[in-house]
């Protein structure tokens, strides 16, 4: 299916949903056309294909643009000087996430955002419908620990997202002091799961755990999705 039929497609969506629930919200009307409601749930089986967005964050220079690149097989500035991200970037790839429901390629629509704080006015812009957070940080720096307590408060628990659609990145850049050894995090952050980034010796590791991070949001992103299909045709 291409651009323009998914775009059709979730213009049809949308005018349904408008139809079910006038206001946008959810509501109690009692729809009784069976065709819409069988219609609407096919056209949701077919959001499936719809992409994850995934934000970047965490402080300046921690290393989110660089893993960003590798994920999404991006060849920019490779081994050059530091440019800090203005405002956010955005790669669009496709990824195997791994243990999902069914095991489809998802497309990744990820978000790499600046670290500066300058650039406070346009987060709520880039918080809205994200489907995970990867917060990014660097181990070595110990300032860090207490930046990602922000990063944490501002993005992730005022949206609610679930423990399991967030992942601590600990970046270690080449010829890092710190060992994979346990950091001393605030308690909310360690119920999120961390994971240690090495480019330069374990790569693969990356990927694969990114790959099973996604499995996660995947996860999630239907069972809320299987919810609100419910919460309409019932
Ligand atoms: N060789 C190497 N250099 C790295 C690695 N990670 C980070 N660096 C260096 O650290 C610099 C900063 O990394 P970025 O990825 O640009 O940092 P950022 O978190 O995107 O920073 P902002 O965009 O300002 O928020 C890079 O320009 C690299 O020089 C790595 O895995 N390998
Ligand atoms: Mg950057």
């Amino acid at each position: 299916m291409g651009r323009e039929e998914t775009e059709r497609l979730v213009e049809t969506i949308e005018t349904k949903r408008k139809l079910i629930s006038p206001g946008g919200g959810r509501s109690s009307v009692d729809i009784n056309s069976r065709a819409l409601k069988v219609s609407w749930a096919a056209n949701a089986k077919l959001l499936d294909m719809f992409k994850a967005k995934i934000l970047f964050i965490g402080p300046s220079e921690s290393g989110k643009t660089v893993l960003a690149n590798f994920l999404s097989d991006t060849a920019e500035n490779v081994g050059g000087e530091y440019r800090p991200t203005q405002g956010v970037r955005i790669l669009e790839f496709e990824s195997q996430p791994e243990g999902s429901v069914d095991n489809k390629t998802c497309e990744v629509e990820l978000w790499d955002c600046s670290g500066d704080f300058k650039f406070e006015s346009c987060w709520p812009a880039l918080m809205k419908d994200t489907s995970g957070v990867v917060i990014v940080f660097n181990p070595d720096v110990p300032s860090h620990l207490k930046e990602i307590e922000t990063w944490y408060s501002m993005f992730i628990s005022s949206q609610g997202l679930l423990d399991n659609q967030c992942l601590l990145i600990a970046h270690h850049k080449p010829g890092s002091g710190v060992e994979d050894e346990r950091l001393p995090l605030a308690s909310h952050l360690s119920r999120l799961s961390l994971i240690h980034s090495n480019l330069e010796e374990e790569p693969e590791d990356v990927r694969q755990t990114f790959c099973r991070y996604l499995g996660n949001v995947v996860n999630a992103m239907s069972e809320s999705r299987e919810q609100e299909e419910m919460s309409i045709i019932t």
